[in-house]
């Protein structure tokens, strides 16, 4: 701090500056929040000029535009130096006697945040229901988020989904179905010893989407992921409806219809009624397609299953009765104290 301070240490050749100078340096060591550039001193030094004979004017006003020019640095030093002494990840030593500490604004202790408690409670209910759970990636291919799961190259359908991509072609997966072909390659084997694949893939998903209440760029998903001998849609419902039973533990609406999905032959929409009776598009799902259970070396004529992604952003949402997804992501101290 001396040594910066040192640098801007002036001489002035004018008597009545130079005293000036000392005693503002002065002030500011030992004041250093004050404000020079508005001291009496100052603005007397500057009214001075006007008395002044024409000839002397110059030189004068220039040595007390510099003065002006020292104190300002001296202040912008001082900010400068001061907010780098700040360590908010070690504010002080613990061993720091209270009186000795710095100030720090009071804080409350903290909670996890809403949705990693809600996805904890829907992992543990897919659990109990035969499930292993999986974690998605947040940076993935083509390959696994088009080309494995059906999407022909050129093929409209890669257009719905919005993707962000870096400049070398690698993709923030849109969707938890990039992890399809992976969970059907590693776990094939299970089939061979008659057991079915049953896997839920969780985690973060993005779109470059128009946001709305009811649309984040960045949300997360469920990815259910079922394959056994003669696997049917009546089991795809059935799972789901258990699910939503245990999770919202109340009588809820749904509406299914026909949907379309490159990698669900058939596939189908599921919605949830809201209060105020309109309808939340939830899950998207479907029966494996066939194409996609080859790609992972499992045989379709032997074997079949169906699979799910839900947005778990809108479950929660339906849950707690959240009117705007955007509070989800927001870091509203104020919304997430509500879920302590
Ligand atoms: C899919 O993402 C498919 N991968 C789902 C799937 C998986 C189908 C497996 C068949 C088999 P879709 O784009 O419809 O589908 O999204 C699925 C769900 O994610 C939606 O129903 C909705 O609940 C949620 N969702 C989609 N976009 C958003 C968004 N921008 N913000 C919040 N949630 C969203």
């Amino acid at each position: 701090m001396d040594a910066c301070y040192n640098r801007y240490v002036m001489v002035y050749t004018h008597q009545q500056i130079s005293k000036v100078a000392e005693l503002l340096r002065k002030r500011h060591q030992e004041h250093p929040g004050g404000n020079l550039l508005r001291s009496a001193e100052l603005k007397a030094l500057y009214d001075e000029i006007k008395l002044l004979k024409p000839k002397d004017r110059k030189s004068f006003g220039q040595e007390v535009n510099q003065l002006r020019k020292e104190l300002a640095s001296l202040q912008t030093t001082e900010k400068i130096t001061k907010s780098s002494d700040i360590d908010v990840t070690a504010p002080f030593d613990v061993n720091t006697p209270a009186t000795k500490r710095p100030a720090l604004l009071s804080s409350e202790k903290g909670s996890q945040h809403p949705l990693m408690t809600e996805l904890s409670k829907v992992i543990s209910i897919f659990e109990k229901m035969g499930f292993e759970s999986v974690d998605s990636r947040q940076i993935d291919d083509d390959y696994h988020m088009f080309g494995s799961l059906n999407f022909p190259e050129g093929h409209p359908a890669r257009d719905d989904y919005d993707t962000f991509m870096t400049s070398e072609g690698l993709i923030a997966p849109a969707h938890t179905s990039t992890m399809q072909n992976r969970v059907l390659k590693k776990r094939k084997k299970d089939l061979l010893n008659g057991k079915p694949i049953a896997a839920v893939v969780t985690g973060r998903v993005f779109r470059n989407e128009d946001l709305d209440a009811t649309h984040e760029h960045t949300f997360y998903q469920v990815e259910g992921v079922y394959v056994d001998n003669n696997v049917t849609v009546g089991n795809l419902m059935a799972t789901l409806k258990a699910f939503l039973e245990a999770y919202y533990q109340r009588p809820l609406e749904v509406r299914t219809q026909p949907f379309y999905f490159p990698f669900t032959e058939p596939s189908f929409e599921f919605a949830l009624k809201r209060p105020d009776g309109s309808w939340l598009e939830l899950i998207g799902c479907g029966l494996i397609h066939p194409n996609v259970l080859k790609m992972a070396g499992i045989d379709p004529t032997k074997y079949s299953g169906f699979a799910w992604g839900f947005g778990f952003d809108r479950l929660v949402m339906m849950k707690y009765g959240i009117e705007d997804i955007r509070h989800l992501e927001s870091g509203k101290i104020e919304f997430l104290r509500q879920f302590k």
